[in-house]
């Protein structure tokens, strides 16, 4: 794996085995579903013992997006390989559960036929494919979605209907109790956005996640200068509905949900050229950093040691105890 081209699928599979191979101890592969070809949804999980918190990237759900695979995978060799001190503290902390392309068949499809294919590769009668982050059980088929299967936003004939997230769905409400932190790999816009994509209330989370949120962005900017705006999905983009983010904040009531939208605004969009694969993954990971720094900061994600919990939980109580 290099940071200067694009690879594919069996490639970034064979990455991750050689990973696994090479750090056996903290690495394994791990299978978040299965494609409606019959493909494995490969990804990698990094753990330094059990017992953490979880935090979980889904990257790679729109075929095109190849940005968020490279950057994932830049992601995954930082936390197995950086000197860092902040960074290995982070891959120690937490059990990281990576999948850089939810998507195969689809990605498959953009290497040897049609470069900006978006969703997956399910046949419906002359038409192809459904909108993977459109299938999500959460106001499916509401506002910005489309029941017209030539759509490049068609929602599928029902909520889960697809195999990719269908059974990728599975697999994250297996981890749920753990996860507290969830994040989503999308290009393009330079954008973070919360949940939901039906409204632009300010729901459940909003003003601790904008916090959170923005100070990671503003940590993203310092190296290259890249700005990035913080918004719901509906304020900061359009309307959306049926994607994984609001899903997994809704069923499952994950603390801290974001959807990532990368480089660049529209210079190059998805055909971003790969000299700015290793500046995206420098401060996407920079900025993943500062959102734990912070989430940490307004108490969310403090559970990352158990041990460390209970053991401050039970000197809190004897202090209490003692004094009154
Ligand atoms: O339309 C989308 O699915 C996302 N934008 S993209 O250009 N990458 O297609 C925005 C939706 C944001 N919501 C989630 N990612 N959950
Ligand atoms: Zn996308």
């Amino acid at each position: 794996m290099t940071w200067d081209a694009y690879y594919e699928l069996d490639d970034i599979y064979a990455w991750i085995d050689d990973l696994v191979a090479t750090y056996p101890t903290v690495a394994s592969t791990i299978e978040g579903g299965t494609s409606h070809e019959g493909r494995t949804i490969k990804g990698i999980k990094i753990s330094h013992g059990s017992g953490k918190k979880i935090i979980f990237i889904e990257s790679g759900i729109h075929a095109r997006e190849w940005i968020t695979p490279a950057v994932t995978n830049y992601i995954i060799n930082e936390l197995l390989s950086s000197t860092d001190e902040e960074t290995q503290a982070a891959a120690r902390d937490f059990d990281w559960y990576i999948f850089p392309v939810t998507n195969p068949d689809g990605y498959i499809w953009t290497h040897t036929e049609f470069r900006l294919w978006r969703k997956n590769r399910r046949p419906f009668g002359d038409e192809v494919g459904v909108d993977l982050n459109r299938n999500w059980n959460n106001n499916w088929l509401g506002v910005g979605s489309s029941n017209v299967t030539s759509s490049n936003t068609y929602a599928g004939p029902g909520p889960f209907s697809e195999a990719e997230t269908r059974t990728l769905s599975e697999y994250i409400s297996s981890l749920a109790d753990d996860i507290e932190l969830y994040l989503s790999m999308h290009s393009s816009g330079q954008l973070l956005l919360l949940p939901f994509g039906n409204t632009t209330e300010p729901l459940a989370n909003y003003y601790d996640a904008m916090k959170i949120g923005r100070r990671a962005m503003g940590a993203l900017s310092v190296r290259y200068g890249t700005p990035y705006t913080t918004g719901n999905i509906a304020e900061a983009i359009y309307l959306a509905t049926g994607t994984s983010i609001d899903w997994v904040k809704e069923a499952l009531k994950i603390p801290l949900v974001y959807c990532y939208e990368l480089r660049d605004r529209g210079t190059y969009g998805h055909l971003l050229p790969a000299d700015q694969i290793l500046p995206s993954g420098e401060e996407t990971m920079d900025s993943i950093l500062e959102m734990i720094h912070q989430a940490r900061r307004l108490d969310y994600m403090n559970s990352g040691s158990g041990l460390h919990a209970s053991l401050l939980t039970i000197a809190f109580v004897f202090v209490n105890y003692v004094m009154f």
